[in-house]
């Protein structure tokens, strides 16, 4: 006897309605109304293998809507992934249990990313499916998978939808495939309050294939799939559903979207879904044909250990490597040789040429890096001679154009280091860190190694203004957990930082860089990386301290200024050049001791906001810093008008003294 589609879908149905029960709080109506689309999904067409998660060529599934994340794991356990167990579906939502309220990548195989916020999942997955031609375009066809994605109206009401859809037609992404949870629902009422967009217009005009379906009828949706598949635009699918599926009073309202049933829906539920099994119990029959339905792939995974097994040496160890995340061996010799070439002959440079100097030391070593920049390869010196850029026909390239599109680019460098094989690196402006915030945060929340790279980091970019001059944005980004923000300041610590970030692969990092040259502060060699320790002391006293001063980027010049004068004066000082904080914290109690001093006199400065520096100068510190917006003029004149100078740290100090 065959189970039926109904029954495996009530599965997902009573399964999600049940955790959220348990946990007296979730969201059942999601999963609920998109249980029959993701049946056909997981067994007709997924690509996976619950016994190999990472095998590389599988499919990938995101569920851009998280806030439906009893879907994925009714689905995960309900296809044999080792997790969640039933018993760790009881516990939804509990500490230290895999299955969080919203899908965590780093809890269970299967999850490929962490979503919650709306649409950044829908951006991610045209990262996961441009790291798939990518992939194919380097091996062949030993990578040759498929990207579906389940998002909901929330999802692409977000502004970032529209970046990612435009990206995704104009790279002509042809194996990502989007269904839509179209239940005219969100949670403040119908959708009809609110949005009144023609979606299928929307897509088609971002040269996109695109279908409506019945969510709830199983052949449409095979058949949708099926020519989603054989067109070679990405595919958009409307699934017309009714949110909370069964639930006889609650069913297509906003109610059923974020809280529980209650135990009368429940069992209301059951008897109008035909569903008489008890809470968290799954028949033996419709497990066991889930189960079939997840080994459906299994020998498509062992045929592909064979072709895998079966290429060139060379091609198999560099894959191993990247998947690995290990860099090649060459790297650290090359940073170290074009340290010394830079210290033995200082050029006086703005850090994003430094950034662009290192980068050609790095990109041809480590192949796996892909370049970008929002429009601003000129600004951001973000492409090195060796990048071909990636296009639609041809995808052997290694830099992005990605246009003006921030948010955008940061969730598509998301996808590109999920992905496995590459490590992305995306420039804009500072200041517009705002734009990809949501995206940085969930790279530290994903511990991915993506690479930020932010120039005109200060006042100092001068004419263009406060519009452009970011102020608390420093500060803000080393608040963030998991990020490490470097801020460089001549070419030997921009080099030692790329070298930090690309080591560091559990956490992206923001290369924080300026417009205009600066002078070179590290004129000795040493193989040592000073900047992977956060801060280090860069001048000694001479003689007994009476001043630390502690800097960072375009400022530490100043503060080296500013102990010449105070030490001609008699006045012994040091300078601490401090090019990542978050670094620096973590380093031993004693290390940061020895590094901070014991000066009477402590200075901060920074052109940026005064706000945090007390952590490091204490609150009799003196911080020389800004708390205003910048204004428009030439950088000279602005690092005069808002006292951030060399005279000011020694007049300050004068004054304590
Ligand atoms: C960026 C962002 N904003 C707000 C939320 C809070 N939120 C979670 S679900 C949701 C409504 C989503 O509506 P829809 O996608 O239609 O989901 P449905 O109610 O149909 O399940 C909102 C506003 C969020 N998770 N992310
Ligand atoms: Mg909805």
């Amino acid at each position: 006897m065959t189970t039926s589609h109904s029954d495996m879908a009530n599965a997902i149905r009573a399964l999600s309605m049940d955790a959220v029960q348990a946990a007296n709080s979730g969201h059942p109506g999601m999963p609920m109304g998109m249980a029959d689309v993701a049946t056909v999904l997981f067994t007709k067409h997924l690509k996976y293998d619950p016994a190999w998660p990472e095998w590389p060529n599988r499919d990938r599934f995101i569920l851009s809507a998280g806030h439906g994340s009893m879907l994925i794991y009714s689905l995960l356990h309900l296809t044999g992934y080792e997790n969640p167990t039933m018993e760790q579906i009881r516990n939804f939502r509990q500490l230290h249990q895999p299955c969080a309220g919203h899908p965590e990548v780093e809890e269970l195989p299967g999850v490929e990313m962490t979503t919650g916020p709306l649409g950044q999942g829908l951006a991610t997955s045209v990262g996961f499916a441009l790291a798939e031609r990518l992939s194919q375009a380097r091996m062949g066809d030993v990578i040759d998978h498929h990207t579906y994605v389940i998002c909901g109206d929330g999802c692409l009401m977000e502004g970032i939808s529209h970046e990612a859809i435009s990206m995704a037609g104009h790279l002509k992404l042809g194996k990502l495939v989007v269904l839509w949870d179209d239940n005219e629902i969100c949670i403040d009422g119908s959708t009809s309050a609110t949005v009144s967009d023609d979606q299928l217009a929307r897509f088609t005009a971002s040269n996109w294939h695109v279908q409506a379906v019945d969510g709830h009828n199983p052949a449409e949706i095979d058949a949708a799939l099926e020519a989603a598949k054989r067109d070679d635009r990405p595919s958009m699918i409307a699934c017309k559903t009714t949110i909370g599926y069964g639930a006889p009073t609650k069913q297509g309202t906003n109610g059923v979207h974020g809280a529980p049933l209650g135990a009368d829906e429940i069992a209301a539920t059951r008897e109008a879904l035909g569903w008489p099994y008890p809470t968290f119990e799954i028949p033996a029959d419709i497990l066991d044909a889930w189960h079939t339905a997840g080994k459906r792939s299994q020998h498509l995974a062992e045929q592909w250990k064979l072709a895998f097994d079966g290429l060139d040496e060379d091609i198999k160890a560099d894959f191993t490597r990247r998947q690995n995340k290990e860099l090649p061996e060459a790297l650290v010799d090359a940073v170290n040789a074009f340290k010394k070439e830079n210290a033995e002959n200082p050029v006086k440079v703005a850090t994003r040429k430094a950034s662009e100097m290192a980068l050609g030391v790095i990109n041809p070593i480590v192949t796996e890096t892909i370049g970008g920049s929002a429009d601003l390869t000129g600004s951001n010196n973000t492409k090195t001679k060796d990048q071909a850029p990636i296009t639609g026909d041809d995808f052997s390239g290694r830099y992005m154009y990605y246009g003006v599109r921030e948010f955008g680019m940061s969730a598509v460098m998301n996808g590109l280091a999920l992905h496995g094989e590459y490590i992305p690196y995306g420039g804009t402006f500072m200041v517009f860190t705002d734009y990809c915030r949501s995206a940085i945060r969930l790279s530290a929340l994903m511990q991915q190694r993506v690479i930020y790279v932010m120039t005109h980091d200060s006042i100092g970019l001068g004419e263009d203004g406060p519009t452009h001059q970011p102020v608390e944005h420093l500060m803000s980004l080393r608040a963030m957990p998991n990020l490490a923000v470097y801020r460089p300041a001549d070419v030997v610590e921009t080099a030692e930082a790329w070298l930090a970030a690309l080591q560091d692969t559990t956490r992206p990092s923001i290369l924080s860089l300026t417009r205009q040259g600066l002078t070179p502060v590290r004129t000795t060699h040493t193989d040592e990386n000073m900047v992977a320790k956060g801060a280090y002391e860069l001048l000694a006293a001479d003689g007994d301290a009476k001043v630390t001063i502690v800097a960072t980027g375009s400022e530490v010049e100043l503060a080296v200024t500013a102990r010449d004068t105070l030490q001609a004066e008699g006045i012994p000082t040091r300078v601490v050049s401090m090019p990542c904080t978050d670094v620096f914290d973590q380093q031993s109690k004693a290390y940061q001791d020895e590094i901070l001093g014991n000066a009477p006199i402590n200075v901060a400065i920074e052109a940026g906001i005064k706000f945090g520096w007390e952590r490091y100068v204490g609150r009799d510190g003196i911080i020389i810093g800004m708390d205003s917006f910048g204004a428009s003029a030439p950088a000279p004149d602005l690092y005069k008008h808002f006292g951030i100078t060399s005279e000011a740290i020694v007049t300050a100090v004068k004054n304590r003294l």
